[in-house]
């Protein structure tokens, strides 16, 4: 068995949820922040069989689009001057773990 912790866009998560439970996938929601842009995002947990796994997988990418967010930074340049300028960051379609489940247990 394999868990599947996949990190999606606010804005994605519900019809990726959707698609996974409507896909047979039993899913738990936690609201997360991502630590770059300190925006919000979802996390997903899904607990499945090993050959389910691309399925899973292909329903996250199937509902989980590519954005791009426009983020302030500064520069310093070492003479007591610093500038903010916007960057441009790529953010999602979505960030997906796969990892072992030693033992799973429903009591
Ligand atoms: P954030 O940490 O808020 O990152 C948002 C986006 O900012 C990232 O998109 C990436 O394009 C950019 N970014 C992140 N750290 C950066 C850095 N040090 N320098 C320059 N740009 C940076 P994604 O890679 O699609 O990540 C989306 C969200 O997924 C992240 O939100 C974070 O919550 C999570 N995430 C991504 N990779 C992770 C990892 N290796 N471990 C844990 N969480 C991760």
């Amino acid at each position: 068995m394999k868990m599947i912790t996949a990190i999606v866009n606010k804005e994605d998560s519900g019809a990726v949820c959707n698609a996974l439970t409507k896909g047979g996938f039993s899913v738990t929601k936690l609201s997360t922040t991502g630590g770059f842009l300190m925006a919000g995002n979802m996390t997903l947990l899904i607990g499945t069989e090993d050959e389910k796994v691309d399925e899973a997988i292909e329903l996250i990418a199937s509902c989980s689009r590519q954005r791009t967010e426009v983020v302030p930074s500064t520069a310093n340049y070492g003479i007591g001057v610093t500038t903010t300028y916007p960057l441009q960051v790529t953010v999602g379609g979505a960030t997906i773990f796969v990892t072992n489940v030693e033992r799973f247990e429903k009591l």
